[in-house]
């Protein structure tokens, strides 16, 4: 299997966190696709993720997986033996709408605000800004922040008492936010702590180097 991303790249980096948590690096090599060029702009990339995003999972059989949930839904179940995006069906659905939330209220909102509100990826690639839209979006980001403190403070993890997808996509939203300067509040303790503990996990140290 083919992973295009880009090493330092928040969605990206939810797919290197969930191919460690599988153990299935040794079945995969990456393809870099310069973010900061606009790489993933040209019509060759665009053939293979309409949206013009990263990451991409590119199968044996040439098929083209776009979507970070998606393709972690995929290579959570390459091994029959799914956990990160849960086995019974109630575990599935809050783990989805977990997961999801966490894209709509967090990581989505800062890549948002990074886009639009401040240089982006620079004049080349960001062919439309809308600072108040990307300042808006910043300030969703941090309400979310709260919400899922708010969470936290109740339960260990994102979508209940296990590790899951939807503690990978909060984990690339504050990898997002730290890239853009845009803290964690200091009233989310809860928050705060969640993020200690995921990230003495071995997948989420290494991800940045995993490609190396
Ligand atoms: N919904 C997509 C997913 O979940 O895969 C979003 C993917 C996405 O926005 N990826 C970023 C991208 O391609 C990569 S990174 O910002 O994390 O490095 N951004 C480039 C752009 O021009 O939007």
């Amino acid at each position: 299997m083919k992973i295009y991303d880009w090493h330092t790249g928040p969605y990206p980096a939810r797919i290197r966190i969930a191919l460690g948590e599988k153990g299935l690096r040794p079945q995969v090599e990456f393809q870099s696709v310069d973010l900061w060029k606009g790489e993933h702009k040209t019509p060759e990339f665009l053939a293979k993720n309409y949206s013009g995003t990263l990451p991409v999972l590119e199968l044996p059989n040439g098929i083209f997986l776009a979507e970070c949930t998606a393709i972690t839904q995929y290579l959570d179940r390459l091994d029959g033996k799914p956990w990160l995006t849960g086995q019974t069906p109630l575990e599935q659905g809050v783990i989805h709408m977990m997961n999801k939330r966490a894209e709509l209220e967090l990581l989505d909102p800062i890549s948002v605000y990074f886009h639009h509100a401040t240089p982006g990826l620079g004049p080349q690639v960001e062919l439309y800004q809308n600072a108040e839209w990307g300042l808006r979006q910043r300030d969703k980001g941090l309400r979310g922040m709260s919400y899922f403190n708010s969470v936290l403070e109740h339960q260990p993890y994102v979508a209940g008492d296990a590790f899951s997808m939807a503690d990978i996509t909060v984990i690339g939203g504050l990898i997002f936010a730290s890239l853009v300067d845009v803290a964690v509040p200091d009233h989310c303790h809860a928050l705060r702590a969640w993020h200690e503990k995921v990230q003495q996990r071995p997948s989420v140290q290494n991800w940045i180097t995993m490609s190396d």
